[in-house]
C-alpha cells in the first residue's frame, strides 16, 4: 500500500473509536453513523504539515465505484483538516468500504458535476443539506476513484 508512516489516531474520541472498530472487524462493526443505520466509509490521508497518517470516517456516498467525500464537518465554519491534506496530496488517499482498503486518488468537483454529486450526497445522508445552511462556506465535495 502506498500510505505508510506513523499513524496518529484522531483526537476526536467517537471518530477514533469508529475507525478502530471498523478496521478491527473488517467493516462488519461500526459501519454506520451511530444508530442512524446509514453506512460510513473509512478514509486514510497523510497530514500535509506533520506527514503523519490520519484516518477518519465519512458517510458512504458511492456511485459506480466512486465515492464523494463531503467536507461538511457538521456545518462548522471551517473546512475539516483532512480536506487540506487531500488538496495538498490527492494521491495520498485510501478508502475502506468493506473488508479491505484500496488506494484512491481524489479531485474536487465543481459546477454541474458538483451539483450531481451533492444531490447523491444529500440522498445518502439528508443532514448534509442542513449543514450547508449552517455555514457561510460552500461545503467542498471531493470524488475519490480507485487507483491501480
Ligand atoms: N465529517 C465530515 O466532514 N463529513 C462526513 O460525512 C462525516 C461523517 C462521519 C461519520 C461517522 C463519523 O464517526 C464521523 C464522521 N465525520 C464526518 C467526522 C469526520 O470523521 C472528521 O472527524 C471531521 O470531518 C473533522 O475532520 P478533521 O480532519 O478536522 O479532524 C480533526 C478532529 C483532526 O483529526 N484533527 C487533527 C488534530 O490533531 O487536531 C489534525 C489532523 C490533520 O490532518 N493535521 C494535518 C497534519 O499535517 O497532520 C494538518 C492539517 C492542516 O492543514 O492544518
Amino acid at each position: 500500500m502506498a500510505l505508510t508512516g506513523e499513524y496518529v489516531p484522531s483526537p476526536s474520541e467517537w471518530v477514533r473509536d469508529q475507525v478502530e472498530a471498523y478496521e478491527r472487524s473488517g467493516g462488519r462493526e461500526a459501519n454506520t453513523l451511530r444508530d442512524t443505520g446509514l453506512p460510513v466509509i473509512i478514509v486514510t490521508t497523510r497530514g500535509n504539515k506533520t506527514g503523519k497518517i490520519r484516518k477518519f470516517a465519512l458517510m458512504r456516498v458511492e456511485h459506480e465505484g466512486q465515492y464523494a467525500l463531503v467536507a461538511s464537518k457538521g456545518g462548522s465554519a471551517n473546512h475539516p483538516e483532512w480536506y487540506h491534506n487531500l488538496v495538498a496530496d490527492p494521491e495520498a488517499c485510501m478508502i475502506q468500504d468493506g473488508p479491505e482498503p484500496f488506494d484512491a486518488v481524489v479531485r474536487e468537483v465543481e459546477g454541474d458535476e458538483r451539483q450531481t454529486w451533492w444531490e447523491r450526497a444529500v440522498a445518502a445522508f439528508p443532514p448534509y443539506a442542513e449543514y450547508q445552511t449552517k455555514t457561510e462556506r460552500r461545503i467542498p465535495v471531493l470524488v475519490a476513484s480507485r487507483r491501480d
